[in-house]
């Protein structure tokens, strides 16, 4: 990934520390061990009285419903591996460098999650007949864009009871830990990072489009500040290759030994299932195909390997993956205002040893 040696401000590099990428080696696992998923959190982690908690359940419905952890518990249960990737994951790669959490490309993770079905329990609570939208609330507050705002995002009534939807308490058979959003969160396969809000205190049904900061301002795809721009939604490709050999401390530049070797990744999109994955050893100008492999289910990353032939000397390797939709990666970052859905191709200098 070409990047800039531009300097990073404190201001990004205290976002850069509170919101940990998943080390790439980590690909190795179709399940993300838990502690190496990414995170992103927007204001402070809130704290939640695991007793008192309770998930309302309101606005544009017919039976408003206060639900504990237990009576969530005790509903329908069902388990799915997803694929979570924040919208800014690629964004240092772009320039100018839109100022926000420094993501190079390790905002990634695949997870079991644990939880209760959404449309049910909107169909139980009754939709009224105006009902349009549903607004996820979490329990953590802060300001941004000098707004006061709870974090909270909505899904239209068809996003809502499309069936995907889960509200979770666990990751990989634990408890949410509280950087994962204790006790409840919202997940939403498919979808980049941002729907699923976490520390899920309210779901309220609207009757009009819910017009809040991270819906109207954040997370659009647009090229100045007064443009509204296009919604940031499901996520486009993009595969990730397990970086071979071993690392130079200081320059992550790869030392992999002359021979043959095993280039292991994995590859997803919300947009269609992965059909191809392809491997380039000379910076993009020449491609192959990888062989593709298992997923941990329909909603997560497809494993993939190729077989490469390594003559000693400096290479750039990169990888590249095409959905069941036609949607392919470029080779060049997409640049816009806030840095979103860059999934131009990953690229990793290697230097091979006779
Ligand atoms: N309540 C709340 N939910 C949130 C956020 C947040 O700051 N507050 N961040 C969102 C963003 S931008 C991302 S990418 C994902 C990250 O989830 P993770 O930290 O569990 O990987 O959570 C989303 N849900
Ligand atoms: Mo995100």
């Amino acid at each position: 990934m070409a990047v800039t040696d531009e300097g990073i401000s404190t201001e990004e590099l205290q976002l850069a520390q509170r919101n940990s990428g998943m080390p790439l080696e980590a690909l190795r696992w179709p399940l993300t061990p838990l502690g190496l998923h990414y995170l992103l959190i927007h204001y402070d982690i809130p704290q939640v009285d695991a007793d008192a908690w309770r998930l309302e359940v309101g606005g544009r419905v017919e039976r408003p419903m206060t639900l504990s952890l237990d009576d969530l518990k005790a509903r329908e249960r069902v388990d799915v591996a997803v694929t979570m990737e924040c919208a800014g994951n690629g964004r240092a790669a772009l320039e100018p460098r839109p100022v926000s959490q420094p993501w190079l490309n390790g905002a990634v993770g695949t997870a079991k999650w644990t939880g209760t079905p959404l449309e049910p329990l909107l169909r139980e609570a009754g939709l009224a007949a105006d009902a349009l939208e549903v607004l996820f609330t979490g329990l953590d507050r802060g300001v941004e864009g000098g707004e006061p705002q709870a974090y909270e995002r909505s899904l239209t009534l068809s996003e809502a009871l499309d069936g995907e939807a889960i509200l979770a308490w666990a990751i990989n058979d634990t408890p949410l830990p509280p950087q994962h959003g204790f006790p409840l969160r919202l997940v939403v396969p498919g979808w980049y990072g941002m729907t699923n809000v976490k520390w899920l205190a309210r779901i309220t049904v609207l009757d009009a489009p819910f017009e809040g900061y991270q819906q109207m301002h954040g997370y659009r795809m647009r090229r100045s500040e007064d443009e509204l721009g296009e919604p940031v939604t499901r996520m486009v490709p993009r595969a990730l290759m397990l970086p071979p050999g071993v690392p130079d401390f200081m320059t992550r530049k790869r030392f992999v030994p002359a021979g043959p070797n095993r280039l292991e990744g994995r590859a997803w999109s919300g947009l269609g299932p992965i059909t191809r994955v392809e491997v380039s050893a000379d910076g993009g100008a020449s491609w192959e195909d990888a062989e593709l492999g298992e997923a941990p289910g329909p909603h997560a990353w497809r494993g993939w390997s190729f077989a490469w032939e390594a003559a000693p000397g400096e290479h750039e390797l990169c990888c590249r993956a095409t959905d069941a939709a036609g949607n392919a990666q470029p080779l060049e970052p997409p640049w816009n205002l806030g840095g979103y859905s860059n999934n131009a191709v990953q690229r990793i200098p290697v230097e091979v040893e006779a």
